[in-house]
């Protein structure tokens, strides 16, 4: 094994959150920075997520992009509403080269194993290429929607077609003509995936297990006029992004017993045509919270799927049951469109689940699936999964995973107690997807960087979150989560889609509230927070 390399800090993980505390921890700071990704380049989920009709599912041209620098924003051209993923990983592309960060960042490279050492107050980590490497500081950047779940159906192995994971797509392109596809997955990627996959394959059988709400994207190209407004105006918009939970557009504050059923209606056909997110956020107050007005822009989206979806018994089989955007909400381009094609059939896997793979085919209670190519949009062990892949080692040895068996107890989504100066960026419990998450990740560097200066100030060595403050934010998260419905749906926010995960709510609901918490707790001396003399000068 080579020697053991010093730095600063190290981070895992070269997506939006990691790219962006390279560049802040090393070209703000100073700090001796190293950045390790299993990846053979930048981009994170953006690198991974390569299938077709990949697309940010959000608000996102301009917005789903770094904010903190003008230049940045007045030479990017973005030319959608809706950005592709090969965009997005365009422009990090150009982010990484403009800010000169490739030259501290190790590709190919696997971090196996990351071990806090008390006495001399640092982490070392261990990677698959035989490398030692040491720094203060470790920073996980290793990305809320990485560890791939793979379902575990008798036979799945046995399956001898080409197999591929949504989140893992091979970066050559895949041909589907000619072929019978079978998806399994309808959450954002499966639903992105299907139209396009249709549009060139014999024939799609797509095996729902839950059928999903999802709007219209109505993505349209980005008009030059836009684009220079979003740009004189930047600081403004920015300023309102962080105080709009991570969106700048205002939303709307009626009430719905102001208006009648009639006029409640036309207002959703209005956001419908509109398009995005705006029936979730711009109806009425108390969509996510009050169930009779839930349910009733539930009916509403119900009703739609009905008027788009020829067949009455597929248009059946497509109608979800829970709360409206209790699980994520799903921006689609033509996706219920594409279930009048005849080459898309679709399986209900509540009443006709898989029973069993065979080489050639998926084998269901009631009939047998020929098959030659299987997707599974199946989704990620998210928010927590690549911590506990990582699984560091913090305190008298012990494991995040022996810690985090039956809770993801954290303290504001991004330290541990236990693991002392450990930083997550989009932890359990901190925003993640419910803010923008390249912002959310530029302003939670800003504080884990704030808080090392303190260190250093201070001549402190090591920073560590107490159990207490694990338990109180544990409360304050979840009396978010509580008062509204997202906790009733067997949603990845609540962990429900791994066998056997403990059920918890992994978000942070209002992201501009816990970036004011954040800073609440550095003018507070850092509550909750324990700090450590230097015990020596050694690297
Ligand atoms: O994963 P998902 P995703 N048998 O977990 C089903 C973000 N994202 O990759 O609902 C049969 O949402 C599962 O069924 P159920 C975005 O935040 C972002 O689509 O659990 N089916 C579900 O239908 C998104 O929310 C972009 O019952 C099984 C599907 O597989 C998140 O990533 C683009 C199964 C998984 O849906 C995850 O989206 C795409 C099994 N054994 C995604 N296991 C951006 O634009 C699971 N399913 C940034």
């Amino acid at each position: 094994m080579a020697d053991t390399q010093s730095y600063d800090a190290i981070i895992i993980g070269s997506g939006f959150g990691g790219l962006y505390a390279l560049h802040h921890l090393r070209d703000q700071m100073g700090l001796n920075v190293r950045v390790f990704d299993g990846a053979g380049g930048v981009g994170g989920t953006w690198w991974y997520n390569r299938y077709p009709g990949a697309r940010v599912d959000a608000p996102s041209s301009p917005f789903y992009a770094y904010t903190f620098s003008q230049e940045l924003v007045d030479e990017w051209e973005w030319t959608e509403t809706q950005t592709a993923q090969g965009s997005v990983l365009a422009y990090l592309e150009h982010f990484a080269e403009r800010f000169d960060l490739k030259k501290d960042i190790q590709f190919e490279t696997w971090v196996n194993d990351a071990r806090y050492d008390e006495a001399a107050q640092r982490w070392t980590i261990e990677t698959d290429t035989n490398e030692t490497a040491s720094a203060q500081f470790l920073i996980c950047a290793t990305g809320a929607l990485f560890v791939a779940n793979m379902p575990d159906y008798p036979g799945i192995k046995d399956f001898a077609g080409e197999c591929y994971h949504t989140g893992r797509w091979p970066h050559e392109k895949v041909s589907f003509a000619g072929k019978r596809v079978g998806v399994i997955g309808t959450g954002s990627s499966g639903i992105q995936s299907i139209p396009e996959i249709a549009k060139e394959a014999e024939h799609v059988t797509v095996f729902q297990r839950t059928p999903q709400y999802s709007l219209p994207a109505r993505n349209r190209p980005l008009r030059a006029e836009e684009l220079t407004g979003y740009r004189e105006n930047w600081e403004e918009l920015r300023t309102s992004m962080c105080k709009r939970g991570g969106w700048p557009f205002a939303t709307n504050r009626r009430r719905a017993s102001d208006y009648t059923p009639e006029e409640r209606h036309a207002i959703y056909e209005e956001l419908w045509e509109e398009g995005g997110i705006h029936l979730s956020i711009n109806s009425f107050v108390g969509v996510m919270t009050d169930k009779e007005l839930n349910e009733e822009v539930g009916e509403f989206v119900r009703g739609k799927i009905r008027e788009i979806v020829e067949d009455p018994e597929t248009a059946k089989k497509l109608m979800p049951d829970y709360y409206f955007g209790t699980k994520r909400l799903i921006l689609d381009n033509g996706y219920f469109e594409t279930y009048n094609r005849d080459n898309v059939s679709l399986v209900d896997l509540r009443e006709d689940p898989i029973e069993a793979f065979t080489p050639s085919s998926v084998r269901t209670k009631h009939g047998e699936h020929p098959i030659d190519m299987l997707v599974l949009a199946t989704g990620f062990d998210a928010v927590s999964g690549s911590m506990l892949k990582l699984n560091p080692k913090g305190r008298g040895g012990v494991s995040l995973e022996q810690k985090w068996g039956e809770r993801f107890d954290n303290y504001l989504g991004t330290a541990i107690a236990g693991f002392p100066n450990l930083f997550m960026i989009h932890g359990p419990g901190a925003p993640g997807v419910f803010f923008t998450m390249p912002l959310g990740g530029e302003r939670t560097t800003a504080w884990i960087a704030d808080c090392i200066s303190h260190l250093r100030e201070q001549n402190l060595g090591a920073v560590e979150a107490t159990e207490d403050a694990e338990a109180s934010w544990d409360r304050e998260i979840n009396e978010i989560a509580d008062h509204t419905l997202y906790p009733l749906a067997d949603s990845w926010y609540m962990g429900a889609n791994i066998p056997g995960k403990p059920r918890q709510f992994l978000g942070h609901l209002r992201g501009s509230q816990y970036f004011d918490r954040l800073i609440e707790v550095a003018d507070a001396d850092y509550e909750g927070f324990d700090f450590e003399p230097t015990h020596s000068q050694s690297a």
